[in-house]
């Protein structure tokens, strides 16, 4: 892993991600959805690449996804994510006018402190913990089965209602929901059954690149 440029070298944006993590795979998505061309940089968690002292000058908190964009790098989903609307003019995805933008806050806030989560905990602790080397927890299933429980609901009315979270097109809160509800067969979580309306909004944002 290197994170120095060769002379010369033709500026292409990198993105560093591991192929399981929620959080990366919302910027793979989006890079995917609005075709931006990125050199796309594999991170084995497994084998701790994201603590070499290497990756850390990108992502001092040893996590991924980390971008660097030129010389800028930058490290947390959202502010990445807000980063390439911004720098890419992609505002579609983030809409300027200030009820347009708060409502899609309100909902990026919403789905990033409360359904995430639980959709990863539970994914984690019923698959991806033994690939991964880890423990389970058997105490962390039922926390996050009711937390969880309590969040689909929301989540399902609005979907029977609008189209996507904020309204009749996409936006950065549909990116930051989708990779996690789409491991809700890793985690157990039966959405025809559970929230039939957030599993067609799934399939109508898996097709946000088509266009
Ligand atoms: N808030 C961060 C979370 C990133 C995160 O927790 N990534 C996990 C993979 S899903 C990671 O890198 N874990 C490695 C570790 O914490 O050691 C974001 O939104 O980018």
């Amino acid at each position: 892993m290197t994170l120095n440029r060769a002379a010369g070298e033709v500026f292409v944006l990198k993105v560093w991600f591991h192929p399981e993590s929620p959080y990366a795979r919302r910027i793979l998505c989006f890079l995917d959805w609005n075709k931006i061309e990125a050199e796309r940089i594999p991170v084995s968690l497994e084998q701790r690449e994201h603590r070499e002292a290497e990756y850390l000058k990108v992502n001092p908190w040893g996590r991924v996804p980390a971008i660097l964009d030129g010389d800028f790098a930058l490290s947390e989903s959202l502010a990445i994510l807000r980063y390439l609307v911004e720098s890419r003019k992609l505002h579609q995805w983030y809409p300027q006018g200030l009820r347009e933008r708060a409502v899609a806050d309100q909902w990026l806030e919403y789905v990033s402190q409360h359904p995430c989560r639980p959709f990863l905990d539970l994914a984690w602790e019923r698959s991806m913990a033994t690939r991964f080397g880890g423990r389970t927890n058997p105490g962390a299933v039922d926390m996050a089965l009711k937390r969880l429980k309590r969040e689909l609901p929301f989540l399902d009315a609005r979907l029977a209602a609008s189209p996507f979270l904020a309204g009749s097109t996409p936006t950065l809160a549909d990116v930051a929901l989708y990779p996690f509800v789409t491991l809700s067969s890793e985690a157990g979580v039966d959405l025809k059954a559970l929230a039939p309306n957030l599993l067609a909004w799934s399939d109508r944002v898996a097709g946000c690149g088509q266009a």
